[in-house]
């Protein structure tokens, strides 16, 4: 408004437009929670979290949520699920089907679960390798009964592409395509992304990452996670941290909401 250049000045009506625009992300935020592939598989199925390396039992994040749930109205809850193929590229079981990259170490024979391999492309991956998990349409892949439902609750899959995995619930791993969980969430208007679920050093923590990077005020809701592997959930929280999302707890959340 109070621009010199007659030609470059906002109309008064553009310059309070925007003024309410930014107001209004200030003083009304959306909220969304974002809930990770609370499922079979992770809790107590082929890729339980209590059998990896932390020990930590999947199950433990549903009264977390549940009570989240109960306590804070969210503008939008969304559930996400890992939902592969069964010829998908991260299946252990899958790896005499692939072709491993000449530089390789170790022979398919010699692969273990959580071994990480590079497959022949095109294009050459990076890949970790899991025991079949999340199989579309099995009781693995369900949301498990105990979580809490909500109504006007969106599904959103990821990891359905048999040749790429995705970690995070925006992109896959190799940027290529977007799941509709941004689309979902901009159509919604949502300023802050609450994310909860498992696993914190996997799928959570790289939803967050993205979140952050898609301009949303991102809050991990920790206590209501379950990871991996220790070294990689101490590097995952400092990663959040530096990037700028906030690390929260479920019973702090109806205070920030
Ligand atoms: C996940 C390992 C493999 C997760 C998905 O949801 O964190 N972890 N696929
Ligand atoms: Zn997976």
């Amino acid at each position: 408004l109070l621009d010199q250049d007659q030609d470059d000045r906002l109309s008064k009506k553009d310059f309070l437009e925007t003024c309410f625009y930014w107001l209004k992300q200030i003083l009304q935020p959306v909220s969304a929670l974002i809930v990770v592939d609370v499922q079979n598989d992770f809790l107590d199925g082929s890729l339980a979290l209590r059998n990896c390396p932390a020990g930590q039992d999947g199950l433990g994040v549903i009264p977390a949520i549940n009570s989240v749930l109960d306590t804070v109205n969210f503008d939008l809850v969304v559930y996400t699920r890992d939902w592969h193929p069964s010829n998908h590229i991260s299946f252990i079981d899958n790896i005499d089907k692939r072709k491993l990259h000449s530089t390789n170490k170790i022979l398919c024979s010699e692969a273990k679960p959580m071994d990480t391999v590079i497959f022949e492309g095109p294009p050459p991956t990076v890949q970790k390798l899991w025991p079949s998990h999340c199989i579309q349409g099995s009781w693995g892949s369900e949301l498990h009964t105990e979580l809490k439902n909500t109504d006007g609750g969106i599904i959103v899959n990821k990891g359905t592409h048999p040749n790429v995995d995705s970690y995070s619930a925006f992109w896959d791993n190799n940027r290529q395509s977007q799941t509709d969980l941004v689309k979902i969430l901009s159509k919604h208007k949502v300023t802050d992304v609450y994310v909860c679920g498992v696993a914190y050093d996997v799928c959570v923590g790289f939803t967050c990452l993205d979140a952050v990077e898609h301009g949303f005020r991102t809050v991990l809701i920790e206590d209501a996670c379950r990871g991996v592997d220790l070294t990689d959930i101490d590097e995952m929280r400092k990663n959040l941290k530096t990037n700028g999302a906030v690390i929260s707890h479920s019973c702090k959340i109806k205070d920030l909401v």
